[in-house]
């Protein structure tokens, strides 16, 4: 006799291909998808989340190349927004719209690899461990994060000897954007107190990465988390966002530039 399956992941479920690009998060998480659907059967229970909007401070960065009351003015924003935010957005930063454009179809480029070449680090050459996908430790849907990323060590960036257009690419964006980090650290030592070259000093190459996030298609999307709510290991974050989706924020010090 043949069961029929009638759980809500066998609804859902694609057989994945060794062609397929996005993870096997379907069959991975099969029981998190029955355990949904399961509850969802025996308890009818619409949960709220209440979310608020706010604007988030804008700081225009080119300031800090003007006369000294207008970069001190601009210093002051940054710690004030650090300090009472912990994030805040940056305009005239001295990132090229050229560079993000081509990092971030070299980052189309890289995720639209077959998985099976991603998770086996094929062709790529960063280090073990550097693709992430999904959330192994996850007891529940609300607990999974319906991502892939590539968390590369800047010193895997440079290196990588810049051979192919990706790790060329990669290069170039690091260089710029640590500079950007850089001197956003310089002004947030100072604030504190401390020598402007502190983080220079204390905070190694060795201990900062280049991430790369993909978001694939969810069919629970009002279940799942893209990335599950989480505070950054690291002390700053420099966060460049597509137009097609939206980071809700409440983390520490974390700058997007846009
Ligand atoms: O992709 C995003 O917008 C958020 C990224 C993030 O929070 C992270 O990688 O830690």
């Amino acid at each position: 006799m043949v069961e029929s399956d009638n759980s809500f992941s066998a609804h859902l479920s694609q057989p994945s291909s060794m062609e397929s690009l996005d993870p096997p998060f379907q069959e991975t998480y099969k029981t998190l998808f029955d355990k949904y659907s399961m509850d969802a059967m025996l308890n009818d229970d619409t949960e709220f989340i209440i979310v608020e909007e706010c604007e988030l401070p804008v700081i225009d960065l080119s300031r800090l190349n003007g006369g000294e009351l207008e970069r001190e003015e601009c210093k002051n924003e940054i710690a004030k927004a650090s300090q009472e935010w912990g994030f805040f957005q940056v305009v005239n930063h001295g990132i090229s719209g050229e560079i993000l454009e081509r990092m971030r179809r070299e980052q189309v480029k890289v995720f639209k690899k077959p998985f099976h070449e991603k998770i086996n680090d094929m062709h790529l050459n960063f280090s073990a461990g550097s693709y992430r996908w999904g959330t192994p430790s996850a007891t529940c849907l609300r607990q999974l994060s319906w991502s892939e990323a590539f968390h590369v060590p800047l010193t895997d960036i440079s290196g990588s000897g810049g051979l192919t257009s990706l790790s060329s690419t990669m290069q170039q964006f690091a260089t710029t954007v640590s500079d950007l980090a850089q001197k956003l650290a310089e002004i947030l030592a100072e604030k504190m107190g401390h020598k402007s070259t502190f983080f220079k000093e204390n905070c190694l190459p060795s201990t900062c990465y280049l991430r790369m996030n993909r978001y694939p298609p969810c069919p629970l999307s009002s279940e799942v988390f893209g990335l599950m709510p989480h505070t950054d290991s690291d002390f700053l974050t420099i966060l460049h966002q597509d137009q097609i989706r939206r980071t809700a924020i409440s983390e520490r010090w974390e700058v997007d530039c846009s």
